[in-house]
């Protein structure tokens, strides 16, 4: 009695551990999706990223059609001088949360097809290396919100 009791306890517990992974597309959370209305050829989008899971993740790629190429860029100052840098990989670690705006981490929307005007809505496939895709849409704002962009 008892040990079947014990057993089946065992059995829900490794059950629960076993889906874990497969239920770790709802552990990222996306929130305020934006981007920078353009009419140039370049495109920046921004948005904040909460890993709520246990495990580590990385956003690993962005897709989009709006734009010809897509990049997740890093932004540091060199002295007086502001210099990006492409990201291959943006670590998001358990438990905690990565903002994407401007002056700092951006996703580069590279020779756009159209401009982006505002009120339009940018759709952005996001792949995390865990969490897989996840598709979102992020609603274009005024230039100039938020501080200066450099472009490339
Ligand atoms: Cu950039």
């Amino acid at each position: 009695m008892m040990s079947s009791l014990l057993r089946a306890a065992f059995l829900t517990l490794a059950l629960a551990g076993f889906a874990a992974p497969a239920t770790a597309g709802e552990s990222i959370v996306v929130s305020d999706p934006w981007a920078r209305a353009s009419v140039t050829a370049t495109g920046a989008a921004y948005l904040t990223l909460e890993n709520t899971g246990e495990a580590d993740d990385a956003l690993v790629e962005v897709r989009s059609d709006v734009a010809e190429k897509v990049e997740i860029h890093d932004m540091t100052m060199d002295g007086m001088v502001m210099r990006m840098r492409k990201l291959d990989r943006l670590a998001l670690p358990a438990g905690e949360t990565v903002r994407l705006a401007p002056g700092g981490l951006h996703i580069m929307l590279i020779r756009l097809h159209g401009p982006l005007a505002e009120g339009d809505a940018v759709p952005l496939t996001l792949v995390f290396e865990r969490a897989g895709e996840i598709g979102i849409s992020a609603t274009v704002r005024k230039a100039g919100y938020g501080g200066g962009h450099g472009g490339h």
